[in-house]
C-alpha cells in the first residue's frame, strides 16, 4: 500500500488579495495558475512546510494561519491540503525564484481570471467561501 502524502498549498493573503502563481514546470502544467507550495517532508508538519516551501518558491516570510476545510486528490499518492497565510512583517515581496514565471494578487473579483490548475480549482472555491477572513 502506498503512503498517501500531502502536499500544502497556501492561501497567502495581503490587503484583501490572494497570490496566484504561474508555473513554468513541469512541462505538462507549466502557464497554469496555483496556491504556491509544495511537498511535505517526513516528519514535517504541514505548516512548516508551507513556509519553507514559500520562502524557497517566492523570497517571503509568512506564517501559517488556518487550514481551509477540505482536501483534494493530485496524482496518487499525493493529496492537497490548503492553509490561509500572511507575510511577516518585513518580509520582502514575493518573486517567482522557482517553478512559476508570473505572479498575481488577485481581488475577489478577479479570482477566476486564471487559468488555475485543474487540481487547485475546488480549493480556491474553498477559499472563496471564507469571504468573512480579515481584510478579504
Ligand atoms: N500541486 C498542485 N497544486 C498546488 C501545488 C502546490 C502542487 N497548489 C501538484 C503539482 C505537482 C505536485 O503537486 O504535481 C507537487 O508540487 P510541487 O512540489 O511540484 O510544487
Ligand atoms: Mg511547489
Amino acid at each position: 500500500m502506498t503512503e498517501r502524502i500531502v502536499v500544502v498549498g497556501a492561501a497567502l493573503l495581503d490587503a484583501g488579495r490572494l497570490l496566484a502563481a504561474r508555473r513554468s514546470a513541469p512541462a505538462e502544467l507549466a502557464g497554469r495558475w496555483e496556491l504556491p507550495g509544495g511537498k511535505v517532508e517526513t516528519g514535517e508538519r504541514p505548516e512548516d512546510a508551507l513556509v519553507r516551501e514559500l520562502r524557497e518558491e517566492l523570497g517571503v516570510e509568512t506564517e501559517a494561519v488556518e487550514r481551509v476545510p477540505g482536501e483534494w486528490p493530485l496524482r496518487s499518492p499525493y493529496v492537497l491540503q490548503v492553509w490561509t497565510a500572511r507575510l511577516c512583517p518585513g518580509s520582502a515581496a514575493p518573486r517567482p525564484l522557482q517553478d512559476h514565471d508570473d505572479l498575481r494578487w488577485l481581488t475577489p473579483d478577479e479570482l477566476w481570471d486564471v487559468a488555475w490548475l485543474d487540481q487547485d480549482v475546488a480549493a480556491v472555491r474553498e477559499i472563496e467561501t471564507l469571504a468573512v477572513l480579515p481584510g478579504w
